[in-house]
């Protein structure tokens, strides 16, 4: 069994050094792969996790408590996250900074920031934050499976918003994060290895297949509390998408603000081209270390043609096939 690393050249976020008791008995239960980025990936509650992932896993599986109000974005990583959370946070606001839009946070802040990740950010290293104090409706985010949510999310109000990707941009754009991540020495990882390992279902929140149809499930069953979209219908449809995503928020536009072009204004505002352009998202990191330049990367449908053989494609589109049979989910 592989103890946790202690490696100081990978991102904060990768390293294991505040890992609880707890965490460090569960990992020596767990199975084990080789991990992408760090050393190993645990398997826990049927998907993939770097340890301190999972140590934030577990402290907000124990700490954190959803109110009615709250709205969680939910994604598979590489999915379009930063995009999401830029118009949601947009969408809340939007009244706030009419008068003087040169004072929208979004210009001078990273998404990540704005709308911060449970699990990766607010209970990391085993924090309890107190998030008690924010005013509601509280907007959070998680790359958390369905079956892993703290429990109050399900038994509360709160409601969900799930983005995913077709699997071979997701892939693609996975591929090139990570390797961004890898320490340097390490070298960029062989992708004939990751495809397999992704096939396989081994890769960060993985398996890729098992994280959507657990969300596409509950989005049939509970229509009301849990909103799925996919990333080309984002951006096939932005427009559409954005108001059906601003009514289910509860902030749905009104008749004056579409004659006005406030959704034109906010999918401006949150467009690839503008948030990449902004100073914060090319020289600022977060801070746990990677470069907020790495969220953005082209923002295309369809890039996997660049990097993936016809073979690979065949192997992910026979894949998706077979796992997604009978869901009617489609991509
Ligand atoms: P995360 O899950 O690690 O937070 P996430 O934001 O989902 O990352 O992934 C970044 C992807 O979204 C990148 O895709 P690519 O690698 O295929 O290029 C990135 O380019 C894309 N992206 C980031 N911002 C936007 C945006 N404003 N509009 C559209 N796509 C975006």
């Amino acid at each position: 069994m592989p103890t946790p690393q202690t490696s100081c050249s990978l991102p904060k976020y990768l390293q294991d050094d505040g890992l609880t008791e707890e965490c460090r008995d569960l990992i020596t239960s767990l199975p084990t792969e080789r991990g992408w980025v760090a050393d190993h990936f645990f398997q826990y509650q049927g998907f993939w996790h770097h340890s301190r992932q999972l140590q934030g896993v577990l402290t907000c599986q124990n700490h954190f408590h959803a109110q009615d109000s709250d709205i969680l974005l939910v994604t598979t990583p590489k999915s379009g996250t930063t995009w999401l959370k830029a118009i949601t946070f947009a969408l809340f606001n939007r009244w706030l900074y009419a008068d003087d839009p040169q004072q929208h946070p979004l210009l001078t802040n990273n998404p990540h920031e704005l709308v911060p990740f449970l699990e990766l950010k607010l209970y990391v290293d085993n924090q309890v934050p107190d998030l008690t104090t924010l005013t509601s409706p509280r907007l959070f985010a998680t790359h958390l499976p369905f079956v892993s949510l703290p429990t109050s999310v399900k038994d509360s109000a709160c409601k969900l918003v799930y983005l995913c990707r077709n699997p071979k941009d997701t892939f693609v754009s996975l591929w090139h994060f990570t390797n961004k991540l890898r320490p340097a020495e390490k070298g960029t990882n062989s992708l004939e290895e990751v495809l397999d390992m992704f096939c396989r279902g081994v890769s960060l929140y993985g398996p890729f297949w098992d994280h959507v149809l657990g969300y596409w499930k509950a989005s049939m069953e509970l229509p009301e509390k849990v909103m799925f979209l996919k990333y080309e219908e984002m951006k096939e449809q932005p427009k559409v998408q954005v108001s059906r995503l601003a009514e289910f928020m509860g902030c749905p536009f009104s008749p004056e603000e579409e004659k006005e072009g406030v959704v034109d204004g906010i999918l401006k505002l949150c467009s690839f081209d503008s948030l990449s352009n902004l100073e914060v998202n090319k020289s600022g990191k977060m801070s746990s270390g990677e470069e907020y330049k790495a969220f953005f990367r082209r923002g295309e449908v369809g890039d996997s043609v660049n990097l993936l053989t016809d073979e690979m494609t065949k192997r992910l589109d026979e894949i998706t096939d077979e796992k997604l049979h009978g869901s009617a989910l489609k991509f």
